[in-house]
């Protein structure tokens, strides 16, 4: 046992101004760390790629979108339907202290501090595709750690056959948290144990090597690359490991339109547009639009998750 529980603290009651401090001085510390160290998407040092060789990876040099245009187009529907308005209205919530509540089908049961949970990760760069279901993609370096690393501390059971995740509920700072004609809150999504376990499956923290910015989801998001964007889920506070498929708030608004895998797939089409190509942010006017890929380009690493699926009924 690790990572530190304490089941007794509900954290986001926490206002003592000096444990605040503290752990705002413990996060930017991390940061610090790995900063001076020079971050680099050094694929090789880090153990928990498995059995990926850098070598597929590196084969894929990514140009990241300019910072400006990741952090200042953005879905947040909690904040609003446009993708600007979230730049600002999401400073006002509160990321710091946080704490996550792992709990279901797992050994070790929990309310985790976000500085303990981060003080066990090995934080580095990755810079993956990111395919918005609506047609718009980037490519953005996260900092963050693999996903399974952390549920490896909490030692799933082999009961576990799905894992849940839930954003914040905040609706006195989360205005369309009040609005129920659309979704319904808090945003909720889902992975098979075997995706939430993928390498390639982060929890992000940071973004071109600074705090991840409220806007983009922090304090702590998931990023899955191969999926559509509306899988990487926002300011978690709750991971579930569960027996069964939960009920995920995209799948639940429109079953037809957002299956729960999810996975970018050029062949199958949107209801209402096609999933062929995709618009880059960034790109000018007369610039062609890319290709979508199969697993937006991660088909060697994930396709084999899926080799016994139709993914045009599990789309
Ligand atoms: N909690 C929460 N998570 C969310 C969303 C959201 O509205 N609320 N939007 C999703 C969608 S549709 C996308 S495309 C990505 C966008 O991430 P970005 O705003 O950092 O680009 O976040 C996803 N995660
Ligand atoms: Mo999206």
């Amino acid at each position: 046992m690790i990572i530190k529980t304490k089941k007794d603290i509900p954290g986001h009651q926490i206002t003592d101004p000096v444990v605040f401090m503290q752990r705002r001085k413990i996060i930017k510390a991390l940061f610090a760390t790995m900063l001076g160290a020079g971050i680099s998407p050094s694929w090789a040092d880090n153990k928990a790629w498995g059995d990926i060789k850098p070598a597929d990876l590196s084969a894929k040099a990514l140009t990241p979108t300019p910072a400006e245009l990741i952090k200042n187009h953005t879905n947040y529907y909690e904040f609003s339907f446009n993708k600007t308005d979230a730049t600002s209205l999401a400073q006002n919530l509160r990321t710091d202290p946080w704490s996550i509540e792992i709990s279901g089908e797992v050994e070790k049961p929990g309310i985790y501090y976000l500085e303990d949970v981060l003080a066990q990760q090995n934080l580095q760069e990755y810079i993956y595709r990111f395919r918005c279901v609506e047609g718009w993609s980037m490519v953005v370096p996260w900092i963050g750690f693999p996903l399974a690393s952390l549920l490896k501390k909490v030692s799933p059971l082999s009961t576990a056959n799905f894992v849940k995740f839930t954003s914040i509920y905040q609706p006195d700072l989360m205005p369309m948290q009040l609005n129920h004609t659309m979704l319904e809150w808090p945003y909720v999504e889902s992975l098979r144990i075997d995706e939430a376990m993928h390498p390639l499956t982060l929890m992000a923290v940071g973004l071109y090597g600074d705090i991840l910015p409220k806007q983009n989801g922090a304090p702590l998001r998931l990023v899955v690359p191969w999926k559509y964007g509306f899988k990487s889920i926002k300011a978690i506070v709750k991971i579930e490991l569960l027996k069964k498929p939960p009920l995920t708030t995209w799948n639940k608004f429109a079953p037809n339109e957002y299956g729960f895998y999810a996975n970018v797939n050029p062949a199958v089409a949107h209801p209402r547009w096609s999933q062929s190509s995709e618009r880059q942010l960034g790109s000018g006017f007369f610039t062609p639009r890319r290709q979508t890929e199969i697993f937006n380009g991660y088909g060697e690493q994930v396709a084999s998750l899926y080799s016994n699926m139709d993914l045009r009924h599990f789309f």
